[in-house]
């Protein structure tokens, strides 16, 4: 076991969501320092580099339900190899996105070797559409329903045809924007999800427990997948679907530190940062300083 090597692989994707620019994400978030913080915790950091992703402007919709599927079943193949090869080698994967259609690889590799991992999905979405429920045919709105088996079986059957998440052991966090069938969908299941208003009545500090507590229950570790517009875009608007009333820089942080302190992470993925609608590079850094902390050890 290598515990103390993080290996970061990047996923240049924008196939998954509906506007152009978050396959800049991972060189954001690279510029913004991520490999050298992390070196300077002590650290060992391996950059695997970029999974191949072909540029959206040279291929053309065969089906606007499911937009770009080919290409995103030949990233998200890839990815899956690469996480599980990261699990078995005893090394952390931390993932840079690209749009969130990458948790379907990632998920996939994680859920390799039987493994039975807790999932805490930081997200204003549900990312729980279907090729029958969505309205968009953005693939980045599907991965948790794909991660479930529900939806085209190119996608769910990445990585194997059993699910890769465990329903009792998955937690949304930070919904604020769901569709209606979505929603249903959500509610027929055992995934937990805790709104923005479950945020504001019990505190970040109560939900993160609870969420910790489910995502550990029997699991082999914890998962993070945090989609950068969780937070509000006052602070971070460099996303690329943008939601008002988010969560607080200082929640996101708050929520990091008892992931921390729990010691159960397993791999991390930062998800949608959009340079295009940033300014400077301030959601970047947001998300290095987020990945430092999970990472991080108590400064005082
Ligand atoms: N629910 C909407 C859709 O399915 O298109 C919006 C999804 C946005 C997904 C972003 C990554 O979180
Ligand atoms: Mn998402
Ligand atoms: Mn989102
Ligand atoms: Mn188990």
């Amino acid at each position: 076991m290598q515990k103390n090597v993080i290996r970061i692989i990047g996923v240049p994707i924008d196939l998954g969501a509906g506007r152009r620019g978050v396959d800049m994400g991972p060189s954001a978030i690279r510029t913004a320092g991520l490999n050298e913080r992390l070196r300077q915790l002590g650290w060992d950091v391996e950059d695997f580099g970029n999974v191949e992703v072909p540029v959206q402007e040279e291929l053309e919709i065969k089906d606007k339900r499911l937009k770009y599927l080919p290409e995103i079943v030949k990233v998200n193949e890839q990815l899956h190899l690469m996480v599980s090869e990261a699990m078995k080698e005893g090394v952390i994967p931390v993932i840079l996105g690209g749009d969130h259609s990458l948790g379907i690889g990632s998920l996939a590799g994680l859920a390799s070797d039987g493994r039975h991992f807790g999932l805490i999905w930081f997200d204003t979405h549900g990312d729980y559409n279907s090729l029958a429920t969505t309205d968009s045919g953005n693939i980045h709105g599907m991965p948790l329903a794909v991660a479930n088996g529900i939806g085209a079986p190119e996608l769910t059957s990445i990585g194997g045809e059993h699910k890769k998440i465990s329903e009792e052991n998955t937690v949304i966090i930070g919904a604020r924007e769901i569709d209606p069938q979505e929603s249903e969908m959500l509610h027929q299941s055992k995934i937990t999800v805790f709104t923005m208003r479950d945020i504001d009545q019990l505190g970040m500090q109560e939900v993160i427990s609870q969420g910790i507590k489910i995502a550990s229950r029997g699991t082999d570790g914890i998962h993070v997948s945090f989609d950068l517009d969780v937070i509000d875009p006052e602070e971070a608007p460099g996303v690329g679907t943008p939601v008002l009333g988010g969560i607080t820089y200082r929640e996101a942080h708050l929520a990091m530190e008892h992931l921390a302190d729990s010691g159960l992470v397993l791999s991390m993925e930062v998800v949608e940062v959009n340079p295009i609608l940033d300014n400077r590079n301030k959601t970047a850094e947001l998300a290095v300083g987020l990945i430092c902390s999970v990472f991080g050890k108590r400064i005082y």
